[in-house]
């Protein structure tokens, strides 16, 4: 009989490649030093590090499923899945900047774009030196992005865009802008387009007021009148494909990072109750503390093994979108449970920033709601297991 060990229950470590090893412990060193010493006085004061990019592009940690003509590291998506696991260990925030400019700028551009295009942005995105943002969501269109007012118009040599996203993560920073928009000229589908911070019209302003993912930025895009060329155009997708497309990917990396905010808590949750004694002996040593961690140690383990099985099947380019719609939604549900109950577990001292449960637990709630809400991405399985659509 094989050995148990709670910190790896079923053994993950011993089911990837030495290269997926050794990116993973590239990841969880750099998430340690650079990332875990600033991390709550950048939740408390919604401090933005814009150098965590460059940073990150240092560590080859930006876009690492792009090939290395393009300055990626040719990585598969269990790699991938595994730097997320890592940074999001420190804070969904962080994950946030990552993936947003790994899947949802970096991949578009390679997978939709031309080779200027490629050439022009990738590179600069892989090292940091760019920074970029998807803009999607709309102050009216959220859960239903076919509802998006944004529209482009077709000029002499170009187009001319109009409209407003909500919710982005990294706008008020970015230098490169994903921006999805209905075009006239292509019979009012979905086309993506790649914007430059300074273009006429196009302005990022920041939200305020945010509760939970405090350590990443948030705006808004207005554009009011940009005029672009026909070079801002990704010319190689059509429709809600083209974003849903890049959400694959996205999605699937925060499978396995909630996994890693979720440990974070569980771990805290564990040493919390060796250390912490009332009625004479530590609260690790009661029936309900040890049911607690069982059901933490259960649901980590279980979400692990899922999204590497969805990983593995993505590096075969056989994985379904219902996969990961199942993985991204039962891994966000169970680690918003695990840190909540982590939060009980550490009784006052739960709710202070000394300990980073109370922070893991705020941040889950937005990463349960972006990228398809828990219930939409019930809607998502719902239709595939029934064949009827019940969105509307
Ligand atoms: P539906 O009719 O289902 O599909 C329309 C077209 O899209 C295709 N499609 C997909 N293609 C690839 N992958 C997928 N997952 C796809 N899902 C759908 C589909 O085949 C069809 O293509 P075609 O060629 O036939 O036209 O579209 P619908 O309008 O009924 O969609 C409903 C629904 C609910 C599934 C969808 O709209 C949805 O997923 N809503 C959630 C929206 C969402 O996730 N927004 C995310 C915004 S970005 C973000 O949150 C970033 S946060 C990042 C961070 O900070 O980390
Ligand atoms: P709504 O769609 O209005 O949903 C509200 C509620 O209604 C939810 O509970 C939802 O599940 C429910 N609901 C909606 N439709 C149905 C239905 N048919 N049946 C049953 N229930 C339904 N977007 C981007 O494009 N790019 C980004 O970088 C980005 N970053 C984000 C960062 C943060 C911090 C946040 C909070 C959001 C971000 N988003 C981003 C937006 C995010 O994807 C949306 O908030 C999300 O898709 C939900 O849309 P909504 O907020 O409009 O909510």
């Amino acid at each position: 009989l094989g050995r148990f060990d709670w910190s790896d229950p079923f053994r993950l470590a011993a089911q990837l490649t030495e290269d997926e090893r050794m990116l993973a412990e590239a990841a969880a060193s750099f998430a340690r030093s650079r990332l875990a010493p600033a991390v709550t006085e950048a939740a408390r004061e919604e401090t933005i590090d814009p150098s965590i990019f460059p940073a990150m592009g240092e560590m080859g940690l930006l876009g690492v499923t792009i090939p290395e003509e393009y300055g990626g590291i040719g990585a598969s998506y269990v790699a991938y899945g595994l730097v997320a696991r890592e940074i999001e260990r420190i804070d969904s925030g962080y994950r946030s900047m990552m993936s947003v400019q790994s899947s949802l700028v970096m991949y578009p551009i390679y997978a939709y774009g031309s080779e200027e295009q490629r050439k022009r942005y990738l590179p600069k995105l892989a090292s940091g030196d760019y920074i970029g943002c998807f803009g999607l969501t709309e102050p009216d269109a959220g859960s239903d992005p076919g509802g998006m007012k944004t529209v482009a118009k077709k000029t002499d040599g170009g187009y001319v865009l109009n409209g407003s996203k909500m919710w982005i993560s990294n706008s008020p920073i970015a230098d490169v802008f994903v921006v999805w928009a209905k075009s006239e000229a292509h019979g009012g589908k979905i086309k993506g387009f790649v914007l430059e911070k300074g273009m006429k019209g196009l302005s990022a302003p920041k939200i305020g007021g945010k509760l939970s993912l405090r350590a990443s930025v948030t705006g808004e895009i207005v554009l009011s009148d940009v005029e672009v060329s026909e070079d801002a155009l990704l010319p190689n997708v059509e429709g809600l494909k083209g974003p849903f497309g890049c959400l694959n990917r996205a999605r699937y990396g925060i499978s396995w990072g909630v996994m890693g905010a979720a440990e974070a808590c569980f771990h805290a949750a564990r040493q919390y109750g060796l250390d912490r004694k009332q009625f004479g002996k530590p609260i690790a040593q009661t029936q309900l503390f040890q049911k607690k961690l069982a059901e933490m140690e259960t649901e980590i383990a279980l979400g692990l093994q899922a999204s590497l099985r969805v990983g593995r099947l993505m590096d075969e380019a056989n994985a379904a979108p219902e996969m990961i719609s199942l993985v991204k939604r039962n891994n966000c549900g169970k680690a918003l449970d695990i840190a909540r109950m982590a939060r009980d577990m550490h009784g006052g001292n739960g709710i202070s920033e000394e300990f980073p449960v109370m922070r893991h637990m705020i941040n889950l709630e937005t990463v349960n709601t972006y990228e398809g809400t828990h219930d939409v991405h019930a809607l998502i399985l719902g239709r595939a297991i029934t064949g009827l659509q019940a969105f509307f």
